[in-house]
């Protein structure tokens, strides 16, 4: 081993990727304040959506965790993560009002829907731990890399996102994807090559889902 682990190893690999996602035109042009707000609506209704889609592939994840290892640790940072989506259902339904969103009348667009078709295939009994919790942690970890370049001292976020990006961007969240990746390590480490290349499809399919989540954003 050369110390780094294999998530890293893979961030490295499709560096190219990983930067398409975390640092998309959507998420720049709220960094340089030049966001056009209908996207930003455009978004935060989308992402609404995905959200409640992401609650059972997180308690898919669970499931998983309980049936295939005995890292007792690994329940305590999952339930973090549920617990938090809870408050995150509330946000966004506050978030809705404030920016006169209508949650109720919202049709998903179509990369939301071929994203939300991926995770409801990650969720079926034959996907292995190891993969699902490495997509998991790209999910997470997307989110929380580009809403943070929003909030370095460079940037010029507009003063009503910064909330969002604070969202995703803090340090708390920052640590909980560490967890997560350090969990998502602990598994590839014991991993078959077989379950080794499913979890690297899982991530470069995550990456491009997140690219076409922000190009649907950005209209
Ligand atoms: C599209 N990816 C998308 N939405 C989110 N809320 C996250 C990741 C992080 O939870």
């Amino acid at each position: 081993m050369d110390g780094k682990g294999t998530v890293a190893t893979w961030k490295d690999k499709h560096r190219r990727m990983y930067d398409q996602a975390t640092r998309h035109p959507f998420i720049m042009s709220i960094r340089d304040g030049a966001v056009d707000y209908s996207a930003f609506k455009r978004w935060l209704g989308q992402d609404y959506i995905f959200v409640r889609q992401f609650i059972p592939f997180t308690a898919s994840v669970i499931i998983k965790s309980c049936k295939h290892s005995d890292e007792e640790s690994d329940m305590q940072v999952l339930l973090s993560g549920i617990s938090s989506l809870n408050d995150e259902i509330s946000w966004f339904k506050t978030q809705a009002q404030n920016w006169d969103v209508h949650l109720h009348s919202l049709v998903p667009l179509q990369a939301n829907l071929n994203y939300c078709r991926y995770l409801e295939r990650l969720m079926e009994q034959e996907v292995d731990y190891s993969v699902a919790i490495t997509a998991f942690w790209a999910i997470e970890a997307v989110y929380q890399e580009s809403f943070a370049q929003c909030l370095e001292s460079s940037a010029r976020t507009p003063m009503e996102l910064i909330e969002t990006c604070q969202r995703w961007g803090n340090a708390g969240f920052g640590d909980y994807c560490v967890s997560l990746q350090r969990i998502a390590d602990r598994c590839l480490e014991n991993a078959s090559s077989d379950v080794l290349s499913k979890a690297e499809e899982a991530f470069i399919c995550v990456l491009q889902h997140e690219v076409n989540f922000w190009n649907m954003s950005s209209g």
